[in-house]
């Protein structure tokens, strides 16, 4: 089936949130955001944008009727500034005009008088200072000491990753507008709809059932809305509840880079011990989160570093110490991957370090270690349905890696400046939120009397394919073609409580959801069925929109069934709901069973290397894919070759560049290059592991949002050896992205 949303993205008709056709009366709000990264406020002279012809409204700390508070996990970050400013970005005020260019020029006449203090951005040096954001995390097992001491080989090294915009095509936007009896009505394009219900209640001092919030689609999320959509949401609130008018807000793309959080940076030191065989016996780590000027997501990303530190393989003693830094730098946020991709490139540093020092191939190191079924994660979650030797399995008989090395040992033998380099990268990903509480869903369906159907549920679009995949499953269980079935709107008032789609579980948890409700409306509609037939309702079954009795097709349609139902006063909707069973996990000890079920995949990546200018490009990457029982292998092909080119851009191309001032260098796309089709590999190979999938699953189609991301980590190390191969006395350091610029510094680097 094709993606739902085909037909309107090629034409344009597709409707985000700028999209909305304004009403009468409609305001424009412009953000007036700090350009200094840390110091006090001593004044916020609003005067001259006040009078400023055109302008309804100029809104800062001191406007807000309820809590000036908007940190998701930890009460530690304010909509606006009010007494210290601790990121070049963070908003100060918001300006509210009759139109868009009138509100930008008023913004411009605020004046901020801020004494600048010296910014820390660097989380090493915020760790001297003792500046946290939120206590370390230490996750362990075994004896590390004592396993360090019967190693045969110990390493140890340091390893750094870049940040990462999110980039998403569509900015941060929001419009909202006043409803009856002062409550507020906010589109906005969020991952999270409750979070921004949750949070404007609590700036406005209103309770949630005053705030509705709803979200159509989001031209892309990644991570990126899955908190830092709502202060803009706020805003536009804030300024609707004092205005009685409705405001829209659409960032610009460079203030969108500007004040937006970005993937987490993360400085490590490692320490990794083998044993004569290459099995790796201890692994110990200490992570440097930079976290930004607030908590935000952190300690979950925080977290997720830790449950991935050791990847794909199974390493009896382990112990990984993270810290959250606190920088003046946007408070850093989720991104496609959570803490998990930083965790696995550290773990693969080690490795490569290790292979390098051992001259041996990192991949025989890699298999040997792989995880196994029954081992047990170093969070107590014993291993089930390992399928990591499998994919590798795949991989090797399909492509002959001992082949294809030769085939690259050959063309560096015969060209001096030109040289390819080839990495393996298996991956392990867990899929649940890790706090356990929000694996929840509901979906509210209704069976319309002309047989149509209309699902809404908590999950976001925003391009991944969640509302396809909801629709499939409704279409499946009723038995009724897909244009049948209609997905609304992601809306608080039909659906509450809602966990942000994100942790790539939108469509397994919504799925689900959809699932209950659906069979269970199926159950009576069978019931009514029995009583038109005179027949037990276990002897019907629906096919292709006809009740079949005991096998045998009968002469009652979709359409009159749900007539006759509706005719007999049975009821046509049903809110379904869905908690993930099984799982569990307790933050005090870090064991538990914290994950439905883990994603696995391996890849394998070739490089080559314009030895005299230092560009490469990518000849083939080819990964065999976990995919369980895929729902819909064009859209699950699509997450696969989308995460793989965004994770080799972050690390590869994607190189954010601060100042010393703490201010965004790369603040626009002529400064910050992502992927495009010429730097994405020549050949892209996707492969699905042949397997059932997992119960746990939605409809036994596993999860596929985020792990294939972390394929492109093996970017970095193909284009190592690729470096290793003209330049044996390049330093094997770990300090991704691995620009053009830095490979050559690499190529001509002596000793
Ligand atoms: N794909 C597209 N096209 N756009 C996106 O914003 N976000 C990714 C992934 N794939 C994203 C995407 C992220 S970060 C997550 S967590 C999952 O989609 C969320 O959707 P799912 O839970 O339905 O997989
Ligand atoms: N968000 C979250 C996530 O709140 N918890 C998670 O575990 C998670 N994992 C991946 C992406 N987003
Ligand atoms: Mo994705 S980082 O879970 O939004």
């Amino acid at each position: 089936m094709q993606n739902a949303d085909a037909k309107g993205h090629v034409t344009g008709k597709s409707v985000y949130v700028d999209d909305i056709p304004v009403q009468k009366g409609t305001l424009y709000g412009k953000v007036f955001s700090s350009d200094i990264a840390h110091g006090r406020l001593r004044k916020l002279d609003i005067s001259g944008a006040l009078a400023y012809p055109g302008v309804e409204g100029v809104f800062t700390a001191k406007d807000i009727p309820g809590k000036n508070q908007i940190g998701g996990i930890i009460a530690d970050e304010v909509l606006f500034a009010d007494e210290v400013v601790e990121f070049s970005g963070q908003p100060l005020a918001f300006v509210v005009a009759k139109d868009e260019l009138t509100a930008r020029k008023a913004a411009s006449l605020i004046k901020a008088e801020i004494e600048v203090l010296k910014p820390v951005t660097d989380p090493r040096e915020a760790m001297q200072k003792g500046q946290l954001l939120f206590p370390p995390n230490t996750f362990q097992m075994g004896d590390v000491e004592k396993a360090f001491e019967n190693c045969t080989h110990v390493f140890e090294g340091r390893a750094e990753t870049g940040g990462q915009e999110h980039l998403y095509i569509e900015m941060q936007g929001s419009y909202a507008h006043p409803l009856e009896n002062g409550s507020i009505k906010i589109h906005s394009s969020t991952q999270g709809p409750t979070h921004v219900q949750k949070t404007a209640s609590r700036i406005l001092g209103l309770p949630m059932h005053r705030i509705e919030v709803d979200v159509a689609r989001l031209g892309g999320g990644f991570g990126g809305k899955e908190d830092q959509a709502t202060p803009y949401a706020c805003m536009a609130a804030l300024a609707v509840w004092h205005l009685k008018r409705p405001v829209k807000v659409i960032l610009h793309r460079m203030d969108d880079m500007k004040m937006t959080g970005k993937r987490h940076p993360y400085s490590a030191d490692f320490k990794i011990g083998l044993s004569g065989d290459l099995k790796i016996m201890a692994y110990q780590a200490t992570f440097y989160q930079n976290g930004g000027a607030a908590s935000d997501l952190s300690p979950a990303i925080l977290d997720r570093s830790l449950f991935h530190s050791t990847n794909a393989y199974y390493i009896p003693h382990t112990r990984v110490t993270a810290y959250s830094c606190k920088t003046n730098l946007p408070p850093n946020t989720a991104f496609r991957g959570f803490g998990g991709p930083q965790g696995m490139y550290i773990m693969e540093a080690a490795i490569a370090k290790a292979a390098h020092e051992l001259k041996v191939e990192a991949w025989k190191i890699q298999t040997r270690n792989f995880l196994k079924e029954n081992d047990t994660f170093q969070y107590g979650q014993i291993a089930e349905n390992v399928n990591i030797s499998k994919c590798f399995a795949q991989l090797d008989e399909k492509y002959d890696l001992r082949a294809m090395k030769q085939e690259v040992e050959v063309f560096n033998r015969e060209n001096p400046y030109y040289k390819k380099g080839m990495a393996l990268m298996p991956v392990c990903f867990g899929i649940s939120f890790t706090k356990t509480t929000m694996n929840q869903a509901r979906a509210l369906v209704h069976v319309y009397q002309d047989g149509s159907i209309g699902v809404s549920s908590g999950a976001v679009e925003m391009g991944q394919g969640v509302n396809t995949k909801i629709l499939q499953v409704a279409a499946r269980v009723f038995c009724v073609p897909p244009e049948k079935v209609k997905i609304e709107s992601t809306n608080t008032t039909r659906v509450s409580n809602t966990s942000p789609t994100a942790a790539s579980s939108g469509a397994d948890l919504n799925g689900k959801a959809t699932e209950i409700a659906c069979n269970a409306l199926l159950g009576r509609l069978k019931e009514t069925a029995g009583d038109m037939l005179k027949a037990n309702p276990r002897d019907i079954a629906l096919k292709n929109e006809w009740v079949y009795l005991k096998g045998f097709k009968t002469d009652i349609h979709w359409k009159k069934l749900v007539w006759e139902a509706f005719q007999k006063r049975i009821c046509l909707t049903e809110n379904g709901h869905y908690a993930t069973p099984v799982i569990h996990f307790d933050k005090s000890t870090n064991k538990g069973h914290p994950f439905a079920y883990h994603v696995y995949g391996t890849a394998v990546l070739i490089a080559t290397v314009d030895c005299i200018r230092g560009r490469y490009h990518f000849d083939k990457v080819a990964f065999v894919h976990d995919f369980g029982n895929s729902l819909n292998p064009s859209i699950d092909l699509g997450q696969a070759e989308g995460g793989l080119a965004q994770g080799m851009g972050w690390m590869t191309m994607e190189e954010l560049a601060f100042n010393e001032d703490g201010r965004l260098m790369s603040n626009s796309l002529s400064t910050y290059k992502i992927p495009d089709i010429y730097s994405v590999p020549k050949v892209v190979e996707c492969n699905a592991l042949e397997t059932e999938g997992p119960d746990l699953a939605i409809l036994r189609s596993k999860a596929v949002g985020e792990p294939p991301l972390m394929y492109g980590v093996g970017a970095y190390y193909a284009l190592q050896n690729a470096i290793l191969a003209f330049n044996p006395k390049a330093p094997v350091d770990f300090n991704a992205p691995m620009t053009p610029e830095k490979v050559l510094l690499r190529l001509y680097h002596k000793e």
